[in-house]
């Protein structure tokens, strides 16, 4: 199956030190997705990059809520939300582009999970599922059809970002071989399901032509 890049968009999502070997929030494997990554990244007419971009006293960090261990769930009001070790601070090395990511050449780049109050998944749509990025706005205006998203992690921002983009009204493709997961009880296999379901479609860089 081939991918026309024409009017398709890559996005790179969280492709970051704290989510690669030696960071805060490593996903195992996590270096593996950049060489793909930067071997498709410029044959898409339209290329973002995502930021998970964090304050200090982001409400998502485990170490902001007094005797809560990192990957326990507490209750937001927007509904359950895993508890993470602090990752991606806003300016820390954690949160920069893994340095072999080639970023020079990307159009955009989205921070999200800016908000204290709101952790943000999506690269569309905050936790709460109504504040949103911009990001959707942003493709329409330039004319892209059809989404293709790689990066970290598989199971939480690429999956939350695929399902958005559908509901956004996009054509989505997510890229596996590009993509590396957390997989926290389970969550890998609930995400794969979720994004069949959403009629997410799956390929390798491979099969991106053109
Ligand atoms: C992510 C957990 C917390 C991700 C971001 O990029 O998948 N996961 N923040
Ligand atoms: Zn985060």
């Amino acid at each position: 199956m081939g991918i026309s890049v024409e009017s398709a968009a890559l996005v790179v999502i969280d492709v970051q030190n704290d989510f690669c070997e030696g960071g805060a929030l490593a996903v195992a494997d996590g270096d593996a997705v950049v060489a793909p990554i930067n071997a498709v990244l410029p044959r898409f007419g339209v290329r973002v990059l995502t930021q998970d971009w964090h304050p200090g006293d982001h409400l998502s960090f485990a170490g902001n809520h007094p005797g809560a261990d990192p990957f326990s769930l507490t209750e937001m009001p927007y509904g359950p939300q895993v508890l993470w070790p602090t990752h991606c601070v806003q300016g820390s090395d954690g949160a920069e582009f893994h340095p072999r990511l080639v970023t020079r050449s990307a159009d955009l780049v989205i921070r999200k999970g800016f908000r204290r109050e709101i952790d943000s998944y999506s690269a569309f749509y905050e936790n709460d599922h109504v504040t949103c990025t911009g990001l959707a706005g942003y493709l329409r205006e330039r004319g892209v059809k059809s989404v293709c998203l790689a990066g970290l992690a598989t199971d939480f921002c690429v999956a939350y970002s695929a399902v958005d983009a559908v509901s956004a009204g996009f054509d989505v493709t997510v890229l596996e071989d590009a993509c590396r997961g957390i997989d926290l009880d389970g969550s890998l296999a609930v995400a794969m399901t979720n994004l069949q379901d959403a009629g997410v479609r799956l390929a390798r860089t491979s099969d991106v032509t053109g």
